[in-house]
């Protein structure tokens, strides 16, 4: 456990991304655009899962490149990256076995991007992170939860339990069975799940994944867990008792979103990085990339001004 928390904290320094279908839309639906975050859209717009499933079709990440992305990634000095393997909407950006509803299985684009990136990470000596929304699932019908998915499916009717071993756990195994070692199980929005749920998941990772770090959101009570995870830079409550990690996004969506325009400069992220690790924090800093597979160029523009600081980051 040592060892394996020592690791992360020695890291500092990680890329978070957010793709799914969601960032087809853009963060837009029938013309008008989601005033609130690109990768809640089908949930904000209470899109018919039907409708939502058909995005797959045009999902082809012509320009999607593994190698190319962590490329830019370790030129900043980032050491991790945190990949959303699933999202609230319940699309599975890695082939899943256990739902239909994947990259590999409902997409032209047809490949794993995943298993792409596993490789490139192994290239440039960058630790692979997963983030796996667990509780969250607007697909399946027995995700009951705060946010589930009740205008396709009825709450009364939904059994937790049944989605978690039909679904959820099987992912979980998955993960950690398909893309060698991890380094994150970066869990997220536990809202509405039992210690005992929660528990099943953290021992399941470290019986498959025992080298990888678990993040705090796995559950709501104080389940087993390695480190904090928070989007406030200066969690005092915590320091300086436990390990912690914070997360930001370059403008304001985690996935792309046409018009969010409101990019933080480099040194902002840098001054963030340096604020953070003098309280003994990592930071993880987002990029969206855009329906084709392709990063933004305005995140490509701060990932090289970061990269001129390598040296800097390197030693944090
Ligand atoms: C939140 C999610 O609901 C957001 O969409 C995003 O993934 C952020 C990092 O965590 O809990």
């Amino acid at each position: 456990t040592r060892l394996r928390r020592r690791q992360f904290t020695q890291d500092r320094f990680g890329i978070f991304v957010h793709f799914g279908i969601s960032s087809i839309l853009e963060g837009w639906w029938k013309g008008e655009c989601f005033e609130g975050l690109s990768e809640w859209i089908m949930y904000g717009r209470k899109i018919p899962l039907k409708e939502y499933q058909k995005l797959a079709d045009q999902f082809e990440m012509s320009r999607f490149d593994a190698e190319a992305w962590v490329k830019a990634f370790a030129a900043t000095g980032a050491r991790y990256m945190v990949y959303v393997a699933k999202h609230h909407d319940g699309f599975a950006m890695f082939h899943s076995h256990v739902s239909d509803f994947n990259i590999v299985d409902a997409t032209p684009f047809g490949r794993d991007p995943l298993k792409e990136l596993s490789e490139a990470c192994a290239r440039h000596d960058i630790r692979l992170g997963v983030y796996y929304s667990h509780v969250i699932d607007w697909e399946h019908p027995h995700a009951w939860g705060p946010q589930m998915n009740d205008w396709d499916f009825s709450p009364e009717e939904a059994d937790f339990d049944t989605y978690w071993r039909e679904k959820a756990l099987p992912q979980i195994e998955e993960l950690c069975t398909q893309y060698g070692d991890l380094g994150v199980f970066w869990f997220d929005m536990p809202a509405g799940l039992s210690d005992a749920h929660a528990e099943e998941a953290a021992a399941l990772v470290r019986r498959l994944q025992p080298g990888a770090v678990i993040n705090s959101r796995i559950g709501v009570g104080n389940s087993d867990f390695d480190y904090v995870s928070t989007d406030d830079n200066y969690p005092s409550n915590l320091l300086p008792s436990r390990d912690w990690e914070m997360c930001a996004t370059m403008n304001t969506s985690w996935g792309w979103k046409r018009g969010d325009d409101d990019w933080k400069s480099a040194s902002n992220h840098l001054y963030t990085l340096a604020h953070t690790v003098s309280r003994n924090g990592n930071y993880l800093l987002n990029v969206g990339p855009m329906p084709d597979g392709s990063i933004p160029s305005r995140a490509i523009e701060i990932l090289n001004d970061l990269a001129e600081y390598k040296q800097a980051i390197d030693i944090t």
